[in-house]
Formats: structure tokens, sequence, C-alpha cells
């Protein structure tokens, strides 16, 4: 089978359905869900072709799984705290985080928020709540859990959003996260991306459970297998286990099952691990193309505003990538600002600020 002939698994919504979940507005709300889509899309295949030139070190792409990222930009509020996985380079640029940030950060250049010293493609956006990206498996979910911790001591109404892998549900973290988010009943969203891989290791060599979402009842929290694929069965799901963190009724655990539709990331080769079908059965459930099929069916898109999305993302990021490339790398004497704070009187202030 060619990718031509993949057959898409349509969304089955019509638009009493749409009003029913998303609301009187799903026709504007998905639109812009679906342009964060085709940004996301594009950045993914320009930055692996950068990466392949040597022009950036490295990049994890995060094809096949924007459903989830930008069905939670639609029910994260400002105030909330996002803890990403791997893959949620998406949400921050929807939450606010600029492109040309984020492709600052990619070259690792002068204007990095991180100066060069997180690893490649691992963005933080202290402004907009997203919080480093985290490459040891799992702890950011215990992060998270003393985020809503904290903000539950101090009576915010902020919701910690937790991002991870089907294979960090096999970390430490992930057990006491859940552990203590489940005894305290805090304020957390725990989402796991089941993009069925952990790099070349199957989800099935990885827990013997039959939905990780199960894996929920055992921390007295109520659970649930979504599918990831489909923003309104994302959105759906999300949204009322946001509203019960918020509530203060206590944290929820969502499993979204997707499918990676790249390597792991710009230094891997799935030939040697994936059957010869996977990238069929992951074409038949492109988020993109399923919510891209659902607009046009339900009328909220045509072909010239299709073609003019994929326009703008494309001059978008050629844009922010002239724009990136030319900075300088970091100096030498940056490797001290931000580690020491200004001591008064001594003139020997290196920070920033
Ligand atoms: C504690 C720890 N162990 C091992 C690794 C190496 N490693 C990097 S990514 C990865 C797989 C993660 O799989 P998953 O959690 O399913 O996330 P995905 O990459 O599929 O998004 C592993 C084992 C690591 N980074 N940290
Ligand atoms: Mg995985």
């Amino acid at each position: 089978m060619t990718e031509s002939e993949t057959e898409l698994v349509p969304l089955p919504y019509d638009a009493a359905h749409l009003v029913a979940l998303v609301g009187d507005d799903w026709g504007e709300r998905l639109l812009g869900a679906y342009r964060w889509m085709i940004l996301g899309r594009t950045l993914d295949a320009r930055m692996l072709g950068l990466q392949r030139q040597g022009r950036i070190g490295f990049y994890g792409p995060a094809t096949g799984q924007e459903a989830v990222t930008v069905g939670a930009w639609l029910v994260s509020r400002p105030e909330d705290w996002i803890f990403p996985g791997l893959r949620e380079q998406l949400l921050a640029l929807a939450r606010g985080h600029s492109l040309d940030a984020y492709l600052h950060h990619l070259f690792a250049n002068d204007q990095d928020p991180a100066r060069g010293r997180q690893m490649p493609c691992h963005p933080t956006a202290r402004e907009i709540h997203y919080v480093s990206m985290s490459s040891v498996i799992g702890t950011q979910i215990s992060q998270a859990v003393g985020m809503a911790y904290a903000a539950r001591s101090k009576r915010a109404s902020s919701v910690a959003f937790a991002f991870f892998g089907d294979g960090a549900t096999s970390s430490n973290d992930f057990h006491a996260g859940m552990n203590l988010a489940g005894v305290q009943r805090l304020p957390v969203v725990f989402c796991c991306t089941n993009n069925q891989w952990a790099i070349s290791v199957p989800v099935d060599r990885q827990s013997a459970v039959a939905h990780l979402s199960m894996k929920a009842t055992a921390y007295g929290m109520p659970g649930a297998t979504v599918d990831g694929t489909d923003i309104v069965a994302v959105y759906a799901a999300l949204a009322p286990a946001a509203e019960r963190a918020r509530r203060g009724e206590g944290p929820t655990m969502l499993e979204f099952v997707l499918f990676r539709m790249t390597p792991h990331s710009s230094s891997d080769d799935p030939s040697r691990y994936q059957a010869r079908d996977w990238m069929d059965r992951a074409r038949a459930h492109d988020p993109v193309r399923r919510l891209e099929g659902l607009l046009e069916t339900l009328g909220q898109l045509d072909a010239g505003q299709k073609a003019g999305i994929a326009r703008d993302a494309d001059l978008e990021v050629r844009r922010a990538i002239s724009v990136a490339e030319v900075v300088p790398p970091p100096s030498p004497e940056s490797l001290l600002q931000d580690v020491l704070a200004p001591s008064a009187g001594t003139g020997a202030a290196t920070g920033r600020g």
C-alpha cells in the first residue's frame, strides 16, 4: 500500500455532536487547532531536514501526536503549568512561546533562552508556564505533582498537566507521583501519550496491562483510554479532567493512544525494529488529516483556505530559520550569566537579571 492509497479513518462527528462536545464556537476553535497542527507538522519536517543537513544538532519530532498537544492548548489556562514529556513543543508555541525563541534554542545561539546550555530540542518557557523538558524519563511527573501541591497550598486555581510517554509508566517517578497525587487529591492531569514505542521497545514489552490507564485504579483516581489521534475525543476527555482538578476533586490519568509517525528522534532508524505496515496503520490515523477531513466535510475548510494555512506555516518557519541561523553562538563569557546572583556593591554582577 502506498501513502496515497492509505485509507483515512474519518472522525465520526456531525455539527450537533461538536456543539455538545466542544461548544457553539466549535468551528472557530477547531480551525484554530488545525492551524497549529499544520505549523507543528511543517516544523517537524523542516527541522528533521535541517538536522540532516548538519544545520542543527538534534531534533525530536512530534508528528502523529499533535491532537494531544493542541487539544491541551484548547483546555489549559494561562495559570496552569505544563510539564512536558519529549514531544509537547507545539503546546509551548500555542500557549505563546515565540517560534523565534524556539528556533534560537534549536540553533543554540546567543538568543537561545537556555543560552545553549540545555540539550537541544528541550525548550523552556517560564513566561507561559512551560517547564524545561527533562530527558530523564519520568522525572517531570513527580515535579508536576510538586507544583500541584504548591498550587493547592497557595489556594491557586492552577492545574499541572504532566505529559509522559508509554515508556515513562515504567519509571519510579510515575508511581511515586501518581501515588502522592492520589493520596493528596492534587490538581494534576496525567497525560500519557502512548505512541506504542519507547524508542525500539514496543508497549507490550513495557507493561503487562491491556490499557495503561488501568494503572490509575491502583492510585485511587479515574483513568481512561482515549483515541489520541482524534482531537475532539482528546478535548472531551481533557476538559472535564482539568475541571475536576480545578474544583479540588483530585487527579485523573488519561492514556492517549496514538502512532509515532517518525523515528524516535533524529538519531534513530525505526526500519530496524518496526513492522513494515506500521506507517500504513499510522497514516490511517493521522490526527492532522482526520481533523482536516472533518472540517472539510462540515464546510469549515475549503481548498483555498487549506493551501493558505499550509503556505503561511511554511513561510513562518522559513522566516524564523533565517532569523535564528545568522545569530552567533553564545560568547564564552555568557557561561557565568544567570549563574551568580548580582552582589551589591562589588560590581561583580554577571547575570542578565
Ligand atoms: C531514566 C531514563 N532511562 C532511559 C532513557 C533513554 N531514553 C530516552 S527516550 C526513551 C524512551 C521513552 O519512551 P516513551 O516514554 O514512550 O516516550 P516517547 O519517546 O515514545 O515519546 C528512553 C528509554 C532516559 N532518557 N532516561
Ligand atoms: Mg512512547
